[in-house]
């Protein structure tokens, strides 16, 4: 039917996904804004799904840029003579494993890839850095931002259609493994409200404002229905532009 849906913050919960994709026709699209991995028990699983179905199109979120940004740094380590590594990177390792492995529950994560094929991380890896951070949709004469989680102060002024990627918050070219991967781009959270658009945003469990449903708050949409937390409460909202419509989907193992 040509309809499009957006869904943010599946972390790794595989079953739920699976029911949403079951909503969609051959000719409809999806876009996943941000945080497949993570939290769940699927921790690869979700992600390879995005990439496989051809409706899906995904979007970086805080948890896959951390990803990111670690096999990004360990494959520099990797790949160079020990004694070449600048000391800056070996900071820069440090702090993304701690943040990411250690502080936002990435070391499972991370086990369930390094346990792939090699092609298999390869592919993963150079789909995510292909993954916008920020994408401008047009439903029906309405005009949609997708964004993990808020959109930048210095962006706000330059909100065109063109994608923003990871490259793009690189700031030193001579360093490209090391970007801003705490950018607000997947961070931010504050109301972001754009005029003449709609924003679509995750990262900001709906229960923060004491709902369980997708919360609404001027023309910004938070989806973010609390699969992180792993409440009982918790679900994928799966969310149509075309009409405003929801549907909800229930993890039964979470
Ligand atoms: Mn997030």
């Amino acid at each position: 039917m040509n309809r499009t849906y957006v869904c943010a913050d599946v972390h790794a919960h595989l079953d739920c996904f699976e029911e949403a994709l079951k909503c969609l026709d051959e000719t409809d699209r999806l876009f996943v804004i941000g945080d497949a991995v993570d939290k769940g028990p699927n921790r690869m699983e979700v992600l390879q799904k995005i990439m496989d179905d051809p409706r899906c199109e995904m979007l970086i979120g805080n948890h896959d840029l951390m990803m990111l940004q670690y096999l990004t740094v360990a494959d520099y380590i990797e790949n160079h003579d020990p004694e070449t590594i600048p000391v800056d990177v070996i900071y820069l390792y440090n702090e993304i494993a701690y943040r990411w492995a250690e502080l936002n529950d990435g070391l499972e994560t991370l086990t369930a890839y390094r346990a792939l094929a090699e092609d298999e991380q390869k592919r993963i890896l150079e789909y995510l850095k292909s993954c916008p951070l920020k994408k401008n949709v047009t439903v029906n004469g309405k005009e949609f931002i997708l964004v993990h989680a808020a959109i930048p102060a210095e962006a706000e002024d330059d909100l065109c259609d063109a994608e923003v990627l990871y490259l793009d918050l690189i700031q030193d070219p001579e360093k490209p493994y090391r970007y801003d991967y705490k950018t607000d781009w997947v961070w931010g959270r504050y109301s972001v409200q754009v005029s003449g658009k709609y924003v679509v945003t995750g990262h900001t469990m709906v229960q923060t404002f004491r709902t369980d449903h997708i919360k609404r708050m001027g023309d910004w949409f938070d989806i973010d229905c609390g699969l992180a937390a792993r409440f009982d409460r918790s679900s994928l909202a799966l969310f149509c532009l075309d009409d405003f419509s929801v549907q909800y989907f229930k993890p039964k193992v979470l």
